[in-house]
């Protein structure tokens, strides 16, 4: 029996050669093999570029109060420090679906109203006096307070207090552009005229009635800000009665009043104390999430790694790694993913 040696015909090295001759012949009528990458592309398990990461408010403040020496916010459009995943570095975001940034607006400021497709979420981290008006609905900023900004919606900032206002933006620019279906536009005044009250989208429509007449389904919540204020209380309620998941604490999903969906088509975000003391059982889903500290201090060991926080850091778990919470003191967890696109996809799963 004849032993293949590299100079016969089916050798080894034989075969990758022409092998390679095919791949170069196909290339040239844009073809290409997928057996050279199908491992690659159909994973086991999810595959990510997202590293676990966390931002010190202390070092986030400092950092961001030097920008508001270096850009004003006029010049700047928006005055914003991009939160960068450490694995995504270049790429403005902090999983690979969502962007994340803070944003600083100074007394006497105003960013400029404009309109995008993508889809904006603030949560107000520090400093009072500050105001978003969205769709006509102009909204004071409080910490805490969980302000949408739907797929073109007109928005501008203002600050017409005497204190520094800082908050987390979470957009969904990633998603968008994986779509290749951006589009943003300017108006020619500053501001847009505003001709709703403050809390009236609350008001009217999460207060367990209706407008008569409201659409039966609508993809976004007309709710333009669920403030703090309102939904604290709830939190205690949840933890007086014993309704503490263990993994997550005592939670409730922002929910769009229409239809109980999340509040926008893009992305779902949830409100959790943790009792002083918790200790949650481990987690994971598809969904890369984003938190930031509401109040009180923790650990939560990610992937096997411990990341501290305290009162307005922000930290993020890549999609499918495995973490758990620990509350040193009673804590208020706000957090955000691109779970409502997954889910309407049917590609997300959960587990331990
Ligand atoms: O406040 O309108 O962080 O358009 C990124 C893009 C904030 C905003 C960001 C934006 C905004
Ligand atoms: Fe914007």
């Amino acid at each position: 029996m004849a032993v293949a040696t590299a100079t016969q015909p089916g050798s080894k090295h034989n075969v990758q050669v022409a092998r390679q001759a095919y791949y170069d012949k196909i290339s040239k009528f844009h073809m290409a093999p997928l057996w050279e990458v199908l491992k690659d592309l159909v994973t086991p398990e999810p595959k990510t570029d997202c590293r676990p990461a966390l931002w010190k408010f202390s070092d986030v403040k400092r950092l961001m109060l030097e920008a508001g020496d270096v850009i004003s916010a006029e010049e700047a459009e928006r005055r914003v420090l991009v939160l960068e995943n450490p694995g995504e570095t270049g790429n403005a975001r902090i999983t690979h679906s969502l962007f994340a940034g803070i944003q600083l607006i100074l007394p006497g400021e105003i960013a400029d109203v404009h309109q995008h497709v993508s889809s904006a979420i603030r949560f107000v981290l520090e400093g009072e006096g500050a105001y978003t008006a969205v769709e006509g609905e102009k909204t004071m900023m409080s910490h805490g307070d969980f302000i949408i900004t739907a797929n073109w919606a007109p928005h501008d900032h203002g600050n017409p207090g005497k204190q520094p206002v800082m908050w987390l933006d979470v957009l969904d620019m990633p998603t968008v552009n994986h779509f290749q279906a951006s589009f943003a536009s300017h108006f020619d005044e500053k501001m847009q005229k505003t001709n709703h009250a403050d809390g009236d989208s609350f008001d009217r429509y999460a207060s367990g009635v209706l407008p008569d007449g409201a659409p039966a389904h609508l993809n976004r919540s007309p709710v333009i800000n669920y403030p703090y204020a309102k939904m604290r209380p709830i939190l205690e309620r949840l933890k007086k009665t014993g309704d503490i998941d263990k993994r997550h604490g005592a939670r409730v999903r922002y929910a769009n009043p229409i239809n109980g969906g999340p509040v926008l088509p893009t992305m779902g975000a949830h409100l959790a104390l943790l009792p002083k003391g918790f200790k949650g059982e481990p987690y994971r889903s598809t969904d890369g999430t984003i938190f930031a500290v509401a109040e009180g201090g923790g650990t939560t060991i990610i992937d096997g790694k411990p990341f501290e926080w305290g009162v307005n850091d922000v930290f993020v778990v890549p999609p499918w790694k495995r973490y758990f919470h620990n509350a040193a003191a009673e804590s208020v967890l706000f957090s955000i993913s691109d779970r409502p696109a997954q889910e309407a996809l049917g590609i997300w799963r959960e587990g331990n």
